[in-house]
């Protein structure tokens, strides 16, 4: 890896979380997660790495300015999307990849991009840094995350179905709005398992 340039983003990655120091432990963790990751599944360990340490990078702006900043770039805004602006974090933070960290990179920005909800058929880096968002050691919110650390450097489908098949329980548990590409993520990796079983 081209350790200057990772400090360099690291360095503007802890300044753009400074307001929360947890959330920029666990952009570390899920850094050296999805390099770990990467090594597994014979991947670019540099660009998981690079995609896992920005992918929250939008996660300290406030709610009002995600949805003005979304708006300045052109970015289409769901409905569900203006109930919860949280979910913007993702979009935004892709969009600052290019624009405040210079990541040319279109893999690397759709795998920020789609870190939330996941997506059907998703690139293998796409896959890491949606797991690696789940399991990094500090992650400690689902009862079965233990279950999933296994699976993920066993069969990394199997891994995406599971933490879809709980994202979607604890939302359904909560009464929250699920968005649209959360749900067809779930539908496409449900399938994809019953076809291989
Ligand atoms: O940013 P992080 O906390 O590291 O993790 P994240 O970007 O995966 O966001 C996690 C939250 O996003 C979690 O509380 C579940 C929520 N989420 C995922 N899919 C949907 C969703 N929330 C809503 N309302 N709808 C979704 O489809
Ligand atoms: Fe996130
Ligand atoms: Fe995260």
């Amino acid at each position: 890896m081209d350790n200057a340039y990772i400090d360099e983003l690291c360095k503007k990655v802890q300044e753009a979380l400074k307001d929360d120091y947890n959330r920029f432990k666990h952009s570390i963790g899920v850094a050296n997660t999805a390099a770990c990751l990467a090594m597994r599944y014979n991947s670019s360990m540099e660009r998981a790495y690079i995609a896992g340490l920005l992918h929250d990078c939008a996660k300290c702006v406030p709610d009002d300015i995600k949805i003005e900043e979304c708006k300045r770039a052109n970015l289409s805004i769901s409905e569900i999307e203006y109930k919860s602006p949280y979910l913007l974090h993702s979009k935004l933070g892709a969009l600052y990849a290019k624009e405040k960290y210079n990541i040319d990179d279109k893999e690397i920005c759709s795998a920020i991009e789609y870190h939330t909800t996941g997506k059907p058929d998703m690139s293998i880096l796409e896959k890491i840094i949606f797991i690696a968002d789940y399991i990094e050691p500090y992650r400690n919110k689902a009862w079965d995350v233990d279950i999933i650390r296994g699976l993920a450097f066993e069969d990394i489908n199997e891994a995406v179905y599971f933490c879809l098949k709980d994202t979607l329980e604890y939302l359904e548990s909560s009464n929250k709005d699920i968005d649209e590409m959360t749900s067809k993520a779930y539908a496409y990796y449900a399938s994809n398992r019953l076809e291989n079983i």
